[in-house]
């Protein structure tokens, strides 16, 4: 019985450092993750979840759609922002005030003051999805930051260095977890193990990460 009290008390982030510019702010945005959750719902009515394909022809584990003035897309041709999205054809959702508010308070919190996202790709994995260790280097101007939130079933990112082979930190990332990736870290190669099944109270069988960015 006063376990419930104990989990109704309201607590603080708690900050990780990972390395210069990468900071975790854990569990930052777990009282809103359903509605968090509801505005990516709302987003992907109009813009729905797909599976894009690599530019070597394999089709990604993980789902994708986007929200803001472009949105991040894979195929045969390459890597891009493009403002329309390839399956509906129309413009993508904008991103909702909401979000908005708690990455630009995630990236202050983080020590980053000037921070205008105008794109968010949203990522769905499920039970076995993965993203092999990559960088993010498709925006234009890359001491931009980026700012990723996580939703729903927890995952293990990997967070190595500057070269592929550099040795992975490995941080279990969880319901309400933002993180800050800015300065000397924003070029490092990460990426995520295989998803375990599970349950979650917010996104069900799914994990959702949302990576904020300035593409131009
Ligand atoms: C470190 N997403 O969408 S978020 C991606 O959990 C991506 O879905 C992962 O990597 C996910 O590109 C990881 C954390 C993240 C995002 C961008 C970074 C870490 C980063 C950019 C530079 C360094
Ligand atoms: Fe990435």
């Amino acid at each position: 019985m006063t376990m419930d009290l104990f989990d109704q008390l309201p607590h603080d982030p708690w900050i990780e450092t990972l390395a210069p510019g990468a900071v975790v702010l854990h569990h930052y945005a777990r009282q809103q993750a359903a509605l968090l959750f509801a505005d990516v719902i709302a987003i992907t009515t109009a813009a729905p979840f797909r599976h894009l394909i690599t530019p070597g022809g394999y089709r990604m584990s993980v789902a994708m759609s986007n929200c803001g003035q472009v949105g991040w897309v894979s195929d045969k041709q390459g890597y891009r922002y493009s403002s329309i999205d390839p399956l509906t054809e129309k413009s993508w959702p904008a991103i909702p005030a909401r979000l908005m508010t708690l990455a630009v308070d995630a990236a202050q919190q983080a020590g980053f003051s000037q921070f205008e996202p105008d794109a968010c790709l949203i990522n769905r994995y499920e039970a076995g999805a993965k993203l092999s260790l990559h960088q993010d280097k498709d925006e234009l101007d890359l001491r931009q930051l980026i700012v990723s939130v996580s939703l729903g079933l927890a995952a293990v990112f990997q967070f190595g260095g500057l070269a592929r082979e550099a040795k992975c930190l490995r941080v279990l990332l969880t319901e309400g977890d933002v993180v800050v990736w800015g300065g000397p870290s924003r070029l490092n190669y990460h990426g995520v193990l295989p998803l375990k099944a599970g349950f979650s109270a917010t996104t069900g069988a799914y994990r959702i990460n949302l990576t904020f960015r300035r593409t131009r």
